[in-house]
């Protein structure tokens, strides 16, 4: 059988990292939509997009802050959408999912589970000016703003609310229990096959960015999901790479982006999306295998279109 093409997702901004951290990070609505149309251009074929505050950079799930780009990089690639529902660790639920019910993308992400959630400082240290940060204030102190609330209650209101749209999920699973919970969600009717799932290693609260984990990841979900799931795999952080190229050998999606790395190499900061889309295209191609074009995307997850 043909090995099925690998898509690459693209996530532009996301919502963990701040721009004091990397000039490359988009904020502004030019930045994110020209990065986005990069990034397209590079190879992805899905763009995962949050919005952020363009006078300061934070995470804003404002559907006036999606507005000014998300035209703009419809009317210029034929990139699939995907919109976050992440959103920032305080917002509930209902703020989340508002710009995925306000635009109707053909793809949005779903969190499966509740967690304590942060960028890993210490895995991703390469000097000593790397990444300060304050453990009693910003972790002992402020432990409350560190909870990733995803309840199934949480996850009950985003699936029913979003059902009207049709819009394919990408079930972000941060540790083999979101996988369950997972399960559990498709058993008793929430979700229907075939799903999305996006495998996420390396943020601190979640599974580590081991190979090891990988495998026990894609083993566990091949003994719950059979062959009613596709996948991808996020390495956050420095693993960003490795675990890519890993997952797309053992015939996987990939996810790259400042949302999910900073980085382009051991300690190197990437110069934007679009260069970390064309190293995993270049990685993957030479590798043997071939990249999807948004339509092979379309067909592959079954998209509304
Ligand atoms: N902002 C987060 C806490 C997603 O895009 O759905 C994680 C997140 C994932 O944003
Ligand atoms: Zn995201």
């Amino acid at each position: 059988m043909a090995r099925q093409k690998t898509i690459i997702t693209c996530a532009i901004t996301g919502a963990i990292h701040t721009p004091t951290m990397s000039d490359a990070l988009p904020y502004t609505y030019d930045d994110i939509a020209k990065q986005a149309l990069d990034a397209a251009e590079a190879g992805a074929s899905i763009l995962h997009l949050h919005a952020r505050n363009p006078e300061d950079g934070s995470p804003s799930v404002n559907t006036d802050d999606f507005a000014p780009f998300l035209p703009r990089i419809k009317q210029a690639t034929d990139a699939v959408v995907n919109i976050s529902t992440g959103g920032s660790l305080t917002l509930s639920i209902q703020d989340r999912i508002n710009p995925a019910k306000t635009f109707s993308p053909e793809m949005c992400s779903m969190n499966m589970g509740s967690m304590n959630f942060s960028f890993h400082p210490l895995a991703n240290r390469y000097s000593d000016d790397d990444w300060k940060f304050d453990w009693e204030r910003d972790y002992v102190k402020n432990s409350d703003q560190n909870i990733f609330r995803n309840t199934f209650r949480d996850i009950k209101e985003a699936a029913d609310t979003l059902a009207p749209h049709d819009i394919k999920f990408e079930h972000e699973c941060y540790d083999v229990g979101h996988l369950y919970n997972l399960k559990f969600c498709m058993d008793i009717g929430l979700f229907k096959a075939p799903i999305f799932i996006q495998f996420i290693f390396g943020i601190l609260g979640g599974i580590g960015p081991e190979v090891d984990n990988l495998v026990f990841m894609k083993r566990t979900a091949d003994r719950l999901f059979g062959d009613d799931y596709r996948w991808s795999v996020l390495g956050a952080g420095g693993a960003q790479m490795n675990l890519a190229t890993t997952a797309s050998q053992m015939g996987g999606n990939v996810r790259v982006g400042l949302e999910d790395s900073l980085f382009i190499s051991r300690g190197k900061l990437a110069e934007g999306n679009a260069a970390q889309v064309a190293k995993i295209r270049r990685i993957v191609e030479d590798l043997g295998a071939e990249v999807a074009t948004p339509d092979e995307a379309r067909e592959i997850l079954d998209l509304k279109g």
